[in-house]
Formats: C-alpha cells, sequence, structure tokens
C-alpha cells in the first residue's frame, strides 16, 4: 500500500523522535517520562528550526538587504514548543507521534523551562517584535545576553514574597545554538593615552544564536545572545603555588557579567555590575555587525544603509559612545563622519517617564569601567552644547525676557524666567548630557536618555499619550529643536501566541467563523467578528469556550496554592508586576469593600451578588518595601476572606505565585475583567492589556496608556473607564496636601486595615502613606480616583448579570483587537524608522 505524503511525514518525524529519545537522550522509547520525551521531540523540532534558519541566513548573505538590530537587555521569551511546532506548521506530523509516545503537546510544554530573561512589559514586548520582524521576513536579529539565571523564581512564606535563582538551563536547551568559535573581546578599565585606550581586564562575549520561526513564511531569523567567559580558564601557575581561588579567580569575574537580569522593573539600577553589563552585550553586538559589515563592504559611510540598531530603552545607549569608538579608533574614521554615521544608523525607544527609571550614571564611575567612551561623551556633549550656543545666545541677548518668553524653546524661556545670573549657560544647562546630581553637590551624571536622543535618528514612545507626554516633559527641549526626530510607535503583541496558541478553542470559533485562518497573521480580519455579536447561538458558543478557559484556570489555582473557585463566578484578574503606580492596593481597597459589603448584607441581599474571583499575580522588586507589602497585603486579605463562612464562593482572593509568560498564557484566556488602573500619565503602554482585548476580556481602566487606543478600536462605552485625567495630575498633587476623600467607604476601608484583624501595625505606613497627608502625599492619586473606581466595579456587577450583554461587549473587544498586532506595530518601525524592507526565502 502506498503512503500518502502526509503519512510519510508523520512516519519520518515519529523515525527521528525516537532516534533522538534513544541517542541524544539515551533512554528506551518505552518508558520515558515527561521530560525525557519533551527533550525527544524539542531536539526533533530544534533541527527543523536550523534547517530553516540556516537557509534564510544564507539568503540573507547572499541578498545583502538592510538588517534591523534590536538590542535590549532583555528578551521574555517564555516557552518554545509550542510556538515553534505552531509556526513551523508541524502540529500535524508531530501530534500523532507525540500521542504514541503517550503524552499531548501540551503535556511535554509543561516540561520545558520558561525563558524568563527579562522583568515584565519591556521583555515581553521585545521578545513579540522578534516574533513580528520574522513573520513579516523583515531580516533582523535580536541582541542580548544569556543570563544564567533570571527573573527570581517567586514564592511566599507567610505571605510575603520570597525570592529563589531561576535555574532555567539546568536540564540544558535545545532551543540555542552555542558559537563557541565566535567570541569578541570586550575591556574594562586602564587608561586612554593619547585617544588609545589600553583596557585594563579583557573579557570574551561568547554568542548563542536562538532561531526565531516566523509564522506562514520560511524565514527563521535570530536571537543572538551572549555569555560571558574569561581570557583564560585557569591559572595553572597560581594552582601550582597552591592558590586554588586564585587560580579560578577570572573565570568567576567574567562569568558573573552574564550570571544574572537585574530584577528591576522601571526602576534603575545604578550598580556598575550593570553598567558593564551594558556594554558587554552593546558592543559585542555592533562588533558582531561591523565584522559581517565589512565582509562585503569597504566604505563605512554605507553602515546607515545596511544597518539600523533600535535600543530598548536607555540599557543599550552607551552604544552611542561604542560605535563612536569603534569607527573612530577600530576603523580610523574622522569624528565628523563618524558622528554622521552614528546618528544615522542608531534609534532610540523611550518606555517610561518615572524619574527613577531614567538611567543616569555617575561620571566617575563611567570614567573609571569606560575611560575611552567618557572622553567621547564629553565630546559630543561639549560639540553640542557649542553647537547651540549661537542659536541660544541670539534667543536670550536679542530681545528683553518679557517678550522673548513667547518665541522661545523650553530651555531658554525656563533660565529666564528662573532669572539667573547667566541666562545663557543656565539655558544651555538644560540641554546638556552630563548634569549635576541635584541631591549631591559636585556629583556629575551622564543622562543617557538625553544621549540617546542627540545620538540618534529618531525617538519614539511606545503608546499615543506616552509619545505626547514624553515630548511635553523629559525631552520637551530636544523636541522643540528637531521635532521631526519624535515619532510614537504604539505597542502590539503577537496573536500568534497570545490568541491563537493559548486560547485553542476560541481561536477555533474565530476560523470557523471567519472562514478561514488568515486573521492570525492579518489581524484587521478580526474586524469581521463585529457582525456576530448579536448572534445568540455565536454568543454562546464564546461563552461556552470562556467556562472552558475558566475551568482550566480554576484547575490551576487549586493546584498552584490549593483554593478551590467557583466557575460561576466573575472571573476578575490584575496580572503585571508589583508597583505602587499600578496601584494594586486600589484594587484591594475594592476587595475589602466588596468583602464588607457582603458581611452586612442579608441573605437576601446576599443572593442577588454577583460572585467573584479576584486574581492577583505579579513580582516585587526586591528591595522595593511598600510593593512587597502590597503583596502581602492580598494575601492577608485573602486569607480573612476565603474562610469566612459568611462569604463562600461569593469572594474569592487569590495571590497566584510566580507569575510568568506560561502563566499568562492560562490567566488570560479564562479572565472575564482585567484591572489596568495606573494613575494617568504613568503607565507608558502596557501590553497585557492588548492581550486581554483579544481573548475577548473586559477591561477596567483608567485613561492611560494603551487603554485609550484600546477604548478607541474597541468602543470607550464598552470599557468600565474611571479615574482623573493625565493633563489634571500636576495640579492635583499639588492640591493633594490639602485633600481629603469624602466617601465614607474609604474610611471604614482604612479601618478594616488598620485593625485588630491584622497584626499590629502590618498595614500602617501602607495606609499612611494614602491616607495620612501630614506623613505622605498619596503620589498616585488612590483617594482621588477611589469613588469612581467602585462606581465602576459596580457596573460590571450590573453587566454580568445580563451574560448576553456582557458576551455581546466581549466580542466587540476581540473584533477591536486587530490594531494592537505586533505585525502591525512592527510593519511601522520598518517602514518609518528602520528603512527594512521583507526579504523572504522564494519556495524553490
Ligand atoms: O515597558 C512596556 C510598557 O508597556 C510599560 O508600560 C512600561 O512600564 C514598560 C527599567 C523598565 N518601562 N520601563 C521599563 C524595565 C526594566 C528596567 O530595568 C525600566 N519597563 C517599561 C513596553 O513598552
Amino acid at each position: 500500500m502506498q503512503l500518502t505524503r502526509v503519512d510519510q511525514q508523520k512516519q519520518e518525524a515519529e523515525t527521528e523522535i525516537l532516534r533522538k529519545i534513544a541517542y541524544q537522550v539515551g533512554v528506551d522509547a518505552e518508558t520515558v517520562t515527561a521530560q525525557q520525551a519533551y527533550q525527544g521531540v524539542a531536539w526533533t523540532v530544534r533541527e527543523r528550526l536550523i534547517d530553516a534558519f540556516n537557509k534564510t541566513q544564507a539568503y540573507w548573505r547572499e541578498k545583502d538587504p538592510k538588517f534591523i538590530y534590536y538590542l535590549s537587555a532583555e528578551f521574555l521569551m517564555g516557552r518554545t514548543l509550542t510556538n515553534a511546532v505552531n509556526n513551523l506548521g508541524l502540529e500535524g506530523e508531530f501530534g500523532e507521534a507525540i500521542r504514541k509516545l503517550g503524552y499531548s503537546l501540551e503535556e511535554l510544554q509543561s516540561q520545558e523551562q520558561n525563558a524568563s530573561l527579562g522583568n515584565g512589559g519591556l521583555g515581553r514586548l521585545a521578545a513579540c517584535f522578534l516574533d513580528s520582524i520574522a513573520t513579516l521576513s523583515l531580516p533582523g536579529w535580536g541582541y542580548g545576553i544569556r543570563y544564567r539565571y533570571g527573573m527570581f523564581r517567586q514564592g511566599l512564606e507567610n505571605g510575603f514574597q520570597s525570592e529563589s535563582p531561576d535555574t532555567w538551563l539546568t536540564n540544558g536547551n535545545p532551543w540555542e545554538i552555542p558559537r563557541r568559535d565566535l567570541a569578541y573581546k570586550i575591556g574594562f578599565y586602564g587608561s586612554v593615552q593619547d585617544g588609545k585606550w589600553q583596557p585594563a581586564e579583557q573579557v570574551y562575549a561568547v554568542a548563542y544564536d536562538n532561531p526565531i520561526p516566523g509564522y506562514g513564511t520560511k524565514t527563521v531569523g535570530n536571537l543572538r545572545l551572549f555569555d560571558c567567559q574569561p581570557m583564560s580558564e585557569f591559572k595553572l601557575a597560581s594552582f601550582n603555588e597552591g592558590k586554588y581561588s586564585e587560580a579560578t579567580e577570572d573565570k568567576r569575574k567574567a562569568e558573573d557579567i552574564s550570571a544574572v537580569l537585574y530584577p528591576n522593573d522601571a526602576t534603575e539600577y545604578g550598580r556598575e555590575l550593570r553598567l558593564k553589563q551594558q556594554i558587554f552585550f552593546v558592543s559585542a553586538a555592533m562588533q558582531d555587525t561591523l565584522a559581517r559589515f565589512k565582509k562585503t563592504h569597504k566604505d563605512m559611510k554605507e553602515l546607515p544603509s545596511k544597518a539600523c540598531f533600535q535600543m530598548n530603552d536607555t540599557h543599550p545607549t552607551i552604544g552611542v559612545a561604542e560605535l563612536m569608538r569603534l569607527l573612530i579608533d577600530q576603523e580610523g574614521l574622522q569624528w565628523e563622519a563618524a558622528w554622521d554615521i552614528t546618528t544615522k544608523t542608531l534609534a532610540f525607544t523611550n518606555h517610561t517617564v518615572m524619574p527613577e527609571a531614567l538611567e543616569k550614571w555617575p561620571v566617575a564611575v563611567i570614567g573609571k569601567l569606560l575611560p575611552r567612551h567618557m572622553e567621547i561623551i564629553e565630546k559630543i556633549d561639549s560639540i553640542w552644547i557649542e553647537s547651540l550656543r549661537k542659536k541660544v545666545t541670539a534667543q536670550v541677548g536679542s530681545q528683553s525676557p518679557k517678550n522673548a518668553l513667547e518665541k522661545v524653546a523650553g530651555a531658554v524661556k525656563g533660565a529666564l524666567e528662573e532669572k539667573t545670573a547667566d541666562p545663557v549657560e543656565a539655558a544651555l544647562a538644560k540641554y546638556s548630557i552630563i548634569t549635576e546630581n541635584p541631591w549631591e553637590k559636585g556629583v556629575k551624571l551622564v543622562n543617557m536618555a538625553f544621549m540617546a536622543t542627540i545620538g540618534s535618528k529618531s525617538t519614539n514612545g511606545v503608546a499615543a499619550i506616552h509619545s505626547e507626554i514624553i515630548k511635553e516633559t523629559i525631552f520637551k527641549d530636544f523636541y522643540e529643536l528637531s521635532p521631526e526626530k519624535f515619532q510614537n510607535k504604539t505597542n502590539g503583541v503577537t496573536p500568534r501566541r497570545w490568541l491563537a496558541y493559548c486560547n485553542p478553542g476560541l481561536s477555533k470559533l474565530i476560523t470557523e467563523t471567519l472562514g478561514s485562518n488568515e486573521w492570525i497573521a492579518k489581524t484587521d480580519q478580526l474586524a469581521g467578528l463585529r457582525k456576530f455579536s448579536d448572534d445568540k447561538a455565536f454568543q454562546k458558543k464564546w461563552r461556552s469556550i470562556k467556562l472552558e478557559n475558566k475551568q482550566r484556570l480554576a484547575d490551576l489555582i487549586k493546584s498552584r496554592v490549593g483554593i478551590s473557585v467557583p466557575t460561576n463566578a466573575l472571573y476578575d484578574v490584575q496580572i503585571k508586576r508589583i508597583h505602587e503606580y499600578k496601584r494594586q492596593h486600589l484594587n484591594m481597597f475594592s476587595v475589602v469593600n466588596r468583602y464588607l459589603n457582603i458581611k452586612a448584607a442579608s441573605p437576601e441581599e446576599r443572593k442577588k451578588m454577583v460572585p467573584r474571583v479576584v486574581v492577583i499575580g505579579g513580582k516585587a522588586a526586591s528591595a522595593y518595601v511598600m510593593a512587597k507589602k502590597m503583596i502581602k497585603l492580598v494575601t492577608a486579605v485573602g486569607e480573612v476572606v476565603n474562610k469566612d463562612p459568611d462569604v463562600g464562593d461569593l469572594l474569592k482572593v487569590v495571590f497566584l505565585p510566580d507569575y510568568n509568560v506560561s502563566l499568562a498564557e492560562v490567566i488570560v484566556p479564562g479572565a472575564e475583567v482585567s484591572q489596568h488602573i495606573s494613575t494617568a500619565g504613568t503607565e507608558a503602554s502596557g501590553t497585557s492589556n492588548m492581550k486581554f482585548q483579544m481573548n475577548g476580556c473586559l477591561i477596567i481602566g483608567t485613561m492611560d496608556g494603551a487603554n485609550i487606543e484600546i477604548a478607541q478600536e474597541s468602543g470607550k462605552e464598552n470599557m468600565f473607564v474611571f479615574g482623573v485625567d493625565a493633563k489634571d495630575i500636576g495640579r492635583l498633587r499639588e492640591e493633594r496636601k490639602n485633600f481629603k476623600v469624602e466617601d465614607p467607604r474609604w474610611n471604614k476601608i482604612m479601618q478594616f486595615l488598620t485593625s485588630s484583624t491584622f497584626e499590629a501595625g502590618l498595614f500602617q505606613d501602607l495606609v499612611d502613606n494614602v491616607n495620612d497627608m501630614s506623613k505622605a502625599n498619596d503620589w498616585f492619586l488612590l483617594g482621588n480616583d477611589f469613588s469612581d473606581y467602585l462606581r465602576a466595579q459596580d457596573e460590571i456587577d450590573a453587566l454580568y448579570k445580563d451574560q448576553d450583554a456582557w458576551t455581546k461587549r466581549s466580542i466587540l473587544y476581540t473584533a477591536g483587537s486587530g490594531f494592537f498586532s505586533s505585525d502591525r506595530c512592527i510593519d511601522q518601525y520598518a517602514k518609518e524608522i528602520w528603512d527594512v524592507k521583507p526579504c523572504e526565502v522564494p519556495s524553490s
């Protein structure tokens, strides 16, 4: 009997997997554990991936297109198996072979460690971007660090966060290709003589390639991560002298550099090791790029037509000085030529306006670790300031301060208003890369964001409102000088991982309804669901899929924290880093209010209440005391509520520990309402809001970040919007000292949290921060937004009682989510910043 092509492929896949299990894993197929089966399958998929990867990279070498290099200290990839199998279109071939081993793809997937080389949104965005770059067949690579330990694992001890190392590489990593022969020297310390740097220490950056499969294309891109290794493994002479620890000292010191991800989100951490990490991967990436470029090009002036480096926040911005150094010291270019190339090759994205996150390195720290870079930065600054001097002098000198005010740029205006002795110098100082530390007299700092803007062809924000805010605040003076450099690129997320693969039930229904699965690559087609939003039969199917996903989430909750939650309750989630600006404590205030309401209600009244399951997940930076207290607030309130017999199934409060990408892949499809409740003007974009929207989860949120655009696309009337406006924040903060929350529910909550229900004093500081204006000022304005937030919460309950109306909205969310695909976002970057065009291997 003749086998069909498909059967043949299935058989081949099975044979390959069995060979891998036998010879790579070294076990008998009859007795494989889930982990061994995972390894066998993963190493087989790896070969398919590498085949396509090699073809893509060879084709790109031949065609020599312009490349985008995405420089990021973080890539939060999560797990790879399902994504690779699906993007490569291997489900058919591999599914049966996996079942024959006695497992499902999902079971094997759960054996994989998450690659958590990122903190939160910024790192996950980088991962979504790689998926879209490959999907659009854009020639592009990511560059970063192969941290041996990623984001710490979070546990709970007595309801407080505990931290343990993320040992993600213990079972090996089938998804990477070590390139031990590809290593770049990175120097530190030492001195500069006549513009020549003699580093006192050197290490190697060793490349590891991680192939990135595109969807619906043969293109497989690359994430190249660097591991740090010493120049010499072992000092035999020291060993022979009996100095054992000295013998391996260099190795230890080098390995420290790529050892661990800094676990801070939206906060800077001004330690020398972090700067070492930054120069380490940026220098390696730039040396790597230049080496490839030079194989086919002689003239460095062609670099901007062949390469663009996108700097993901300030973390890679030492790259401005590094590219200058490489062009001048290594390639022998003159300053002007090097500057021209640099400013045409670099681009910069800002991701936050939180002042504590804007990296400013002390001149002394850069000067010691990277003396040549510091020289270059000083020269960039002085040339820059000189170029402005004439302009500023003309503006300040030509007219009396009074009538100058309307016409001149912000820096000059500011200097004139401040009535400084020398307004010219004062105005120039506002543009300077090197500034005085306002809290430490005499200490000079390098403002990395300023250097990045000056050294780049473009600066962009990550949502419409955020891109406006940066033009009015942190980059005001720079915007007024070169408005054409400033852009918006509203974030997006990959519809593959965040809808098609994490929500197979909904995905199938969408495909059946729209008549094809084209929407996975062309998410605009999701708008076609709009016309079914009132269709009762369709609504019913939509709801039953949600119920299955809720069951999955309930099972996860049960297995992780042992709490049984009912599936007929409204699933309300808030998953994101724990931060005061994200206001998980405001969420908890509303939970306490709900609890007190239940307690005060009669049995009859209780019957009318909508049961709720409140799920909160997220990690707190290890040094962020208040964020850690906020986690304790969730667990402590949860303990009281969950065991109270008066409450029963009307309210459950769950803190899910160790939130990461794969947890999100279960939580997002199972959620019915999701909270995005940052103080207006503080969340640059948010990206989980987009994932919830895609999965038909309703949003309660402030008019902040991408919420605003989500409301535009899915209908503001369909979102539970509350809170003050970003434009009023400054004034409200000033008025805060005399502000009192008039709502009696607020006081009851504050009393409850400081009552004997909890350990004495446990939440006093948290309460004082938002409630005692003699001690604090409620910087994130919980008091101002409180009553409106509870009103929006009531609306949620009311709508949930009308399941058809609720489901209609849910459908409209998904239908309106097309814009938030990272494919749309990357297409805009490619056309409006990078000038990079698709280059796909032709079908042979
Ligand atoms: O970047 C995301 C946005 O969607 C979020 O709104 C924003 O908060 C996030 C220093 C950061 N901004 N800044 C950081 C991360 C690590 C670190 O060490 C800052 N993360 C964001 C994607 O645009």
